[in-house]
């Protein structure tokens, strides 16, 4: 792993310190203050820590060849807008050959780009773009499943004495009945039963996704075989999906009922989990200089560490669920709740001091898998969009994490407004219709009502370049709907405006490439019971910042913690930010800054 300079002197010596103390000679030294230690390992600097990264959804980015599908060839066009907005790495979603039943993450050969997306000459391009702009790239890594189209799977599937069959985990039913209770993401049960052979086997996700055996040491080799060929190539981020569930429970125990209400939990209990990852870092993660974030829905808070946790070698961040789901339950995912600024603030918190001083987190408030972020958190009502946009901006700016801007939402994209069943694409909603409107459980209008705020398809409408003709996204027929809000939301227009939401994201990005304290300084909440306006410090060294937004559609007065007055108004996203020397701050409706503290 090389790790960059940092700016400040103190920084640089820090990891000087570090670097003599890797080194033999010193480990016979008489002994060090283990906590002064402890403490400046968790200012271990690291590029992916420093590094602000953009996600893109490759299908809905940018399409050059008119079939109305976004390509890869798209992406490279547009390098040059996202290193004008500073974007340093860029994670993509499956870029692989799929039949695209859950838009890409059914993989069908993991050494081929899917075809709709272009070549591998195309991706050569892309990794040799990005370098010559300094910019790298994460890919997406989907290896808990494959396609049923897979050659893996289709050789699994032929005969039960294929020297493939173990590559997935083939079961006998019991009574004419899957062999457990096992639901899956997607609706119905988690096992499809196969005609040829009566046996039945697993899909966490569609039927179409079947769960890879990573208990057979041939799959896991065949697995770091394949990663070593894309990490050769150059790719330096590796995005591991639902990577807490590779290791299953032995037997297949049927859930309990209370089990059942959280089986996303259930799944990520598998005993082998942690030696699986470390046996992945040892082998292959190790040998190159890659930052790797496993996405680790399901698990929670208090084991997610264990994921990330620099001392035991697995994962360098992870993908935390528990504030992008705080208005879902484990139960109907589908189903939204209402949620208040106290429990936003209170998850971060915890976030934070689980992540410690030995692991390091990612930070996003939407991605392919949930709602738009202003639509979510903000209030993407005309009135309030750019202002909640770039409240939003500033704290996925300003916290002790990896921030992740999924794309669009530097223009501050909104929701889609989906009005019947038809209009969506996404497979999830397809499989929740089943198990809940069909079933008789819940009227259609309940659930539209609910999933028109919750669903996937809300962030993967395409992207908004301009106000010509499908957004500026295809000159073809769009593969989906183009939010009508294009006219008035999208990139040409942002630029040209001065106050726009994506030149406020430019100047945040900025802002965290040139103030350590705001990628390293500790995190602190000023008022956690707090529901109107959310205030906190970050403090390194001697230098304090305090980051305040106001959550509410009215003006609000805010005062600073006794003895604390601002010495600079770093940024704000209004004209009339606070004076210096000011205790307190009147703060217009979603108004949001970052102040240098005395
Ligand atoms: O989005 C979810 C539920 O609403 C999650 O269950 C999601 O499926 C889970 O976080 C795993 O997500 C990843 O793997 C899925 C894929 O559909 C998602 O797009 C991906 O991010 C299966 O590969
Ligand atoms: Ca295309």
């Amino acid at each position: 792993m090389s790790f960059i300079t940092l700016r400040t002197g103190v920084a640089v010596a820090l990891s000087s310190l570090m670097i003599s103390l890797a080194c033999p000679a010193v480990s016979a030294a008489p002994s060090v203050n283990q906590d002064i230690l402890v403490q400046k390992e968790s200012e271990y600097p690291a590029w992916w820590k420093e590094a602000v990264f953009y996600q893109i959804y490759p299908r809905s980015f940018k399409d050059t060849n008119d079939d109305g599908i976004g390509d890869i060839r798209g992406i490279i066009e547009k390098l040059d807008y996202l290193k004008s907005l500073g974007i340093d790495a860029i994670w993509i979603n499956p870029h692989y050959d799929s039949p695209n039943t859950d838009n890409g993450y059914d993989i069908s050969n993991y050494r081929q780009i899917m075809k709709e997306y272009g070549t591998m000459e195309d991706f050569d391009n892309l990794v040799a773009e990005m370098k010559k702009r300094n910019m790298r790239l994460m890919i997406d890594v989907v290896i808990n499943h494959t396609s049923d189209q897979h050659p893996w799977f289709i050789q699994s599937k032929s005969d039960k004495n294929n020297p493939y069959r173990d590559y997935y985990f083939w079961r006998d039913g019991k009574d004419n009945q899957p062999p457990n209770n096992y639901p899956s993401f997607f609706g119905g049960s988690a096992w499809q039963k196969d005609a040829k052979s009566g046996q039945y086997y697993l899909h966490y996700f569609a039927r179409q996704q079947p769960d890879l055996n990573w208990d057979n040491p041939k799959v896991r080799e065949d697995l770091y075989a394949m990663l070593r060929f894309w990490l050769d190539k150059g790719v330096s981020g590796m995005r591991f999906d639902t990577v807490a569930t590779y290791s299953k429970i032995p037997g297949f125990p049927n859930l309990t009922s209370e089990q059942q209400k959280n089986f996303a939990e259930q799944y990520t209990m598998g005993p082998n989990i942690h030696r699986y990852i470390q046996e992945m870092n040892r082998k292959v993660l190790s040998w190159y200089d890659v930052a790797t974030a496993g996405e680790i829905f399901g698990v929670p808070l208090d084991r997610s560490s264990q994921f990330f946790d620099r001392r035991r070698h697995e994962l360098n961040m992870a993908f935390m669920f528990d504030l992008i789901r705080l208005d879902r339950d484990s139960n109907e995912r589908w189903r939204h709740k209402s949620w208040s600024l106290s429990q936003f603030r209170q998850i971060i918190s915890k976030m934070d001091v689980t992540v410690g001083k030995y692991g390091w987190n990612t930070f996003f408030l939407d991605n392919h898998d949930n709602p738009r972020a202003v639509s979510h958190f903000g209030d993407d009502r005309p009135q309030w969009r750019e202002a909640s946009a770039k409240a939003l901006a500033t704290i996925t700016l300003t916290q002790r994490a990896t921030p992740f801007i999924y794309q669009g939402s530097e223009l501050g994209m909104t929701n889609y407004p989906f009005r019947q069943l038809n209009e969506f694409d996404d497979i999830e909603v397809k499989g929740f219709w089943q198990d809940y409107v069909q079933s008789g459980k819940v009227t259609a209008t309940e659930f539209l009502d609910n999933v028109r705020l919750t669903s996937r398809d809300n962030s993967r409408t395409p992207f908004q370049w301009n106000d010509t003709l499908n957004a500026g996204f295809t000159r073809g027929k769009p593969w989906f709907h183009i939010n009508p809000n294009y006219v008035e939301i999208n990139a040409e227009r942002e630029e040209t405006r001065e106050d726009s939401v994506l030149n406020y994201y430019k100047k945040m990005i900025q802002l965290r490439h040139h103030i350590p304290a705001l990628v390293y300084g500790a995190y602190q909440d000023l008022n956690p019971q707090d529901n109107t306006v959310y205030a906190y410090t970050r403090t390194l060294g001697n230098e304090r910042y305090l980051v305040v937004v106001n959550f509410k559609e009215y003006p609000v007065r805010y005062t600073l913690p006794a003895n604390d007055a601002i010495e600079e108004v770093v940024i704000d996203t209004q004209q009339q930010a606070a004076a210096p020397h000011s205790t307190s701050l009147s703060l217009s409706p979603w108004q949001a800054g970052v102040y240098k503290l005395r």
